[in-house]
């Protein structure tokens, strides 16, 4: 008490009022700081961008549009630099070097579980990706894999045929029920999650599972979704509605899942090869321990929401791009003729596999706009970069970009102009490793195009991806012609997602193909 009143005595007698006081306080902090930036550069570790305000560092620069400071500042520092956000400092590696460094580092070294954790654990559940030792991930993308064959995706083809043609029809952003409308308008950013999710519910998981997003999942899986994002990386339980929402969700959703394994057993219904009958049969590790019931359900719900930003984004890419580009639209329709007959049947697994146009405009789309232009690594022990003289401190993060190269014109002749014909030719000049290999550490992190990572943490998803986007594009070039509203171009990204999306708006006008011959 007496030392309050000498304080406040204290205060009196100064010529500013506490407000003033506090100020002062700020703009020493932050001159300090950034004196001490300059002052001290510890030659061993990799330059840092330099950053005003404490803790909060580069955090607006980076997160604003991510490739313009990586490019910035690689101009400045070359490949290797670190940069503060929140509190964290993070070591940029850029280049196909730097994927190899970030990508390929042992185990023992990083930790991708630490950083992801945060964001995925209160969304997909405890057990499982991030929220258990990785050995036991390892294990879990291989069961994933058993339900990624081809035996398995000749059935999806079909499946993902039926569910787009019964979106579209439904769907007030195609017919709304009229199947005699020729022409409309529609935002993409509604339709490409909706259609992503009923497709890959139903294949992954089976026609229980996809009835139930007709009536409860919908709303849950949209709870799930606002609570994975990039605020909860730093504040996973940061209270506000969207937090709250997210976890009542992931236990009712997870709970449904296991009603959905217990009526499975007791109906013994589990010859279809989806995903939740692999793991149901197969889901046992090495040492012996079988998933548990619960694991499983969680296992469901981080498989699918991985496949559903990731593919609705990038079919929204895909056609945005298709709709500035009539000729290639063209020859996309012929190629579907040509391959699959002038009369265009039921479209096949086999299809899909013969069409080089269609699947290089896939991956065209994935190297302009990879999902993720970020993978990060937690440090544990201080790490030397190869090539270069300095030490990643522990407790460091480091992050690769493979988004970086996709765009460089030295590997990417005019980087910036989307075009699926690159691929012609490019085939035969850079590797294109596309071997899953998810137990094992590859090498194959030095290509300049890596959309779905490498490494340990290499994406399981891929093949699946291009069934899922190759059956959705090549229903919409069979169904329809389209352009971007009047005097629009491509988007430009929106970083500010888990995934890089388009900005508003992402609309198209369609027509009806060939609606005159099929009324
Ligand atoms: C987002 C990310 C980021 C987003 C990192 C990790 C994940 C993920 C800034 C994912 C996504 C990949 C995943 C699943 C499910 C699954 C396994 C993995 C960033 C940086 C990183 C924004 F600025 F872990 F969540 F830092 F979904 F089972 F916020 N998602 N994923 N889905 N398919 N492939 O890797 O930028």
């Amino acid at each position: 008490m007496i030392g309050m009143d000498a304080c406040k005595d204290m205060m009196a007698t100064l010529p500013v009022g506490p407000g003033a006081l506090v100020a002062i306080a700020l703009v020493a902090i932050v001159l300090l700081n950034a004196l001490r930036q300059v002052l001290f550069k510890n030659p061993h570790n990799p330059p840092v961008v330099f950053y005003w305000i404490p803790v909060f560092g580069s955090a607006a620069t980076y997160g604003m549009d991510p490739y313009k400071f990586f490019e910035d500042n690689r101009k400045k520092f070359g490949d290797v630099f670190t940069f503060v956000m929140l509190g964290r400092n993070i070591t940029v590696a850029l280049g196909p070097t730097g994927n190899d460094f970030v990508l390929n580092a042992k185990h023992s070294d990083v930790s991708a579980e630490e950083i992801y954790t945060n964001v995925t654990t209160p969304v997909f559940g405890r057990g499982v990706i991030y929220d258990c030792p990785n050995h036991r991930l390892m294990e879990q993308k291989k069961f994933a894999k058993s339900a990624l064959t081809t035996n398995a995706f000749k059935t999806y083809v079909p499946l993902i045929t039926k569910e787009v043609r019964k979106y579209w029809f439904k769907s007030p952003e195609f017919f709304g029920g009229d199947s005699n409308k020729i022409s409309g308008r529609t935002n993409l950013m509604i339709a490409q999650p909706e259609m992503t999710i009923f497709t890959a519910s139903r294949t992954l998981q089976g026609e229980e599972v996809r009835a139930k997003f007709d009536e409860s999942f919908a709303d849950l899986y949209h709870d799930l979704d606002r609570g994975f994002t990039p605020l909860h990386f730093v504040f996973p339980n940061i209270p506000i509605p969207a937090t709250f929402r997210r976890d009542k969700a992931q236990k009712k959703v997870s709970d449904t899942y296991m009603e959905v394994i217990n009526e499975r057993r007791r109906k013994g219904k589990l010859d279809n090869p989806d995903l939740l009958n692999v793991l149901l049969k197969e889901g046992v590790y090495k040492d012996g321990v079988r998933m548990t019931d619960r694991e499983i359900a969680n296992l469901q719900i981080g498989i699918l929401m991985g496949g559903q930003h990731t593919s609705a984004a990038t079919s929204t890419w895909a056609l945005l791009h298709l709709g500035a580009d009539a000729a290639l639209r063209d020859a996309l329709y012929r190629e579907q003729l040509e391959v699959c007959g002038s009369d265009l049947p039921e479209l096949t697994y086999e299809n899909l596999q013969n069409m080089p146009l269609l699947n290089n405009t896939i991956r065209e789309t994935l190297r302009m706009h990879p999902p993720l232009h970020s993978l990060m690594r937690y440090v544990r022990h201080d790490l030397q970069i190869p090539g270069s003289p300095f030490i990643v401190p522990k407790g460091n993060c480091i992050l690769a970009a493979p988004g970086v190269p996709m765009i460089d014109e030295h590997y990417f002749r005019e980087p910036l102009r989307y075009d699926p014909n690159r691929w012609v030719e490019a085939k035969n000049q850079i590797s294109l490793d596309t071997t899953d290999t998810s137990t094992t550490i590859t090498k194959g992190a030095k290509s300049p195009y890596l959309p779905f990572g490498a490494g340990r943490h290499r994406c399981i998803g891929e093949q699946f991806a291009y069934v899922q986007l190759g059956t959705i594009l090549s229903l919409f070039i069979r169904e329809f012609d389209w352009t971007l509203l009047p005097g629009q171009e491509v988007p430009k990204p929106d970083y500010s997602s888990m995934v890089t999306l388009p900005s508003a708006p992402a609309e198209i006008i369609w027509t009806r193909r060939q609606s005159k011959e099929k009324n």
